[in-house]
């Protein structure tokens, strides 16, 4: 098994916490996006989205899109369990992990590409009200995230979770690339923070 990798990329973080929370060690290659590898022909046979990471099993074929990724491992190496075990659970977690992909991600993804950063790679037309309304959808998102973090100790119940891995990764790239940090005033969503970023698996390479 092979990661298609890159060191310090958001999505690819995520396999690394799953890998480092679940002690598996996987051989990575690492694409360089500099160099724009990953829209390589060769590379868009792996992944047609031109995307990392992407994860090429013992049988030549791939399985790309970080979540997918961590599921096929799953699978394979159940414990310590990061989808759950029983049925309310594995629900539980799966609602709040798309909640973190489908609402907190994308819009953290609209005040990315309309950022300053994407703005000066000149590819995207720069939209500002779309900015400033995705802005005010991530401050709102983080309140309710602080407002249930204040009734349950992680992101979908008691234990960690791939919600976990993806709400975290999602924050740190919103505060440091986005310039989205969280308010001071929330204390709840803070406290989970300090928590999710003492784990080992928090700096895991
Ligand atoms: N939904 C995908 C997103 C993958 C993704 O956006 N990867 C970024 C790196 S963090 C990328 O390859 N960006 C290059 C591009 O979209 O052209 C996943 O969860 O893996």
């Amino acid at each position: 098994m092979k990661l298609y990798d890159h060191p310090t990329a958001p999505n690819p973080r995520r396999v690394h916490v799953y890998l480092a929370e679940k002690g598996l060690e996987i051989e990575r290659v690492n694409v360089d996006m500099a160099k724009r590898e990953h829209k390589s022909d060769a590379f868009m046979k792996k992944n047609p989205n031109g995307q990392i990471p992407v994860l090429e099993l013992d049988d030549g074929s791939f399985i790309s899109e970080s979540v997918s990724i961590c599921r096929y491992l799953e699978a394979l190496h159940p414990e310590p369990s990061m989808f759950g075990h029983a049925a309310a659970d594995i629900g539980r977690i799966d609602m709040h992990l798309r909640r973190i992909e489908l609402l907190l991600g994308r819009n953290v993804s609209v005040s990315w590409v309309n950022g300053p950063i994407v703005g000066k790679m000149g590819r995207f037309v720069q939209i500002p009200e779309a900015k400033a309304q995705s802005d005010a959808f991530v401050h709102n998102f983080y309140q309710r995230l602080d407002n249930e973090l204040a009734e349950r100790k992680m992101i979908a119940g008691d234990d960690y979770s791939i919600a976990d891995i993806t709400a975290m990764v999602t924050i740190d790239f919103a505060e440091q690339l986005v310039d989205l940090e969280p308010d001071v005033e929330l204390k709840h969503l803070a406290r989970w923070r300090s928590e999710v970023a003492a784990r080992p698996s928090a700096t895991a390479p």
